[in-house]
């Protein structure tokens, strides 16, 4: 497995290439690694190519988490900004898409390429495609993966037991623990989690979702970064980041906390930023960071009101302002029209 893709990491890529979607999910990462493992050892050398800079998969706890049970580094993958990716444009390229089926060539700006095969479990977007095809609504495109293991004849094709647990901990965070009642689970998804005789599923489900909020190794930077949605008004450009664990006092006592802000703020050009903490016993927090001299904890206009924010004092870094938010069913959908609404007059 990893002998398979460390020769890919230190020469130049093939000209078969398995791409996944643009979340970049844990199903489009394993979906890609694997379908990329079967096609190179049944048809042609080929290399999974994640749809993100590399900078940003540390962000995907639940992707890195499985690389390590795979005994895979992130250094061992490609990446959108990989060296290897600038000599690819100009070859005739054969595209593999998993857990998609339209490809989108802006990403890798290939001059020449054909779709070669898709594997997907979404709608079919009838995107072109000359060879293989499997497009099926399961919950999981690691589902579809797994079958075709158990179709491919080739004795050389076999999965070991980090492949399986790889494939079955997709497939139960995907259908939520092969959950019927959440409607994402099909048959397929059970039959082919069944084929991988996993023993302790509840185990593995839980120690995924477990990793996929723990962002105890994410710095200040990555937090930020990992869920933000922004806007522009009149004030400039807003970002609203939410992020769930840590109480305030806690995040303001992270490493750099006021330094890794600032280069957030630079890089993106962030006139207004506001970072909602939701704490592990659901306790809200609203943080603005602010260069716009009319914010103030008093004049934070209607938005005070609505949230129910009321100001703490002291212990945050200058030119912040920090609120518990009191009124716990607003949301980030919920509050970003209130500030944009705000920020606009
Ligand atoms: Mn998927």
């Amino acid at each position: 497995m990893l002998a398979f893709l460390k020769a890919k990491e230190r020469q130049s890529l093939p000209a078969s290439v398995v791409l996944g979607n643009n979340a970049c999910d844990l199903d489009s990462v394993v979906s890609s690694v694997m379908y990329a493992y079967i096609l190179d050892k049944t048809v042609e050398p080929t290399s999974p190519v994640l749809c993100i800079p590399k900078k940003d998969v540390v962000l995907r706890t639940e992707v890195t988490f499985m690389l390590d049970l795979l005994g895979i580094s992130i250094d061992d993958l490609i990446y959108l900004d990989s060296p290897q990716i600038s000599e690819i444009q100009h070859k005739h390229m054969r595209v593999h898409l998993v857990d998609h089926n339209k490809y989108d060539n802006s990403y890798l700006k290939l001059e020449s390429y054909e779709v070669a095969s898709i594997v997907d479990h979404h709608e079919d977007e009838n995107g072109p495609c000359t060879g293989y095809k499997r497009v099926e609504p399961v919950g999981s495109c690691a589902t579809l993966i797994t079958s075709l293991f158990q179709e491919s004849a080739a004795p050389k094709v076999s999965l070991t037991d980090d492949m399986k647990l790889c494939l079955g901990g997709t497939i139960l965070l995907d259908t939520i623990n092969l959950d019927f009642s959440k409607g994402r689970t099909t048959d397929l998804d059970v039959q082919m989690f069944k084929s991988l005789s996993i023993t302790n599923s509840d185990e593995l489900f839980e120690k995924i979702t477990k990793a996929k909020v723990d962002i105890s190794k994410l710095s200040v930077y990555d937090l930020l970064r990992k869920d933000c949605k922004h806007f522009t008004c009149k004030t400039g450009t807003v970002y609203i980041a939410s992020i769930f664990g840590p109480t305030w006092e806690q995040f303001f006592s992270l490493p750099n906390v006021v330094e890794e802000t600032a280069k957030f703020r630079s890089e993106f050009n962030i006139d207004v930023l506001i970072i909602m903490i939701r704490s592990e016993n659901c306790q809200l927090f609203l943080a603005v960071a602010h260069g716009v001299p009319f914010i103030s904890k008093e004049c934070i206009g209607d938005v005070t009101e609505k949230l129910n924010l009321i100001p703490l004092q002291n212990f945050y870094p200058e030119n912040w302002l920090v609120f518990e938010q009191l009124n716990l069913r607003c949301s980030r959908k919920a509050i970003l029209p209130l500030f944009k609404t705000w920020l606009e007059k």
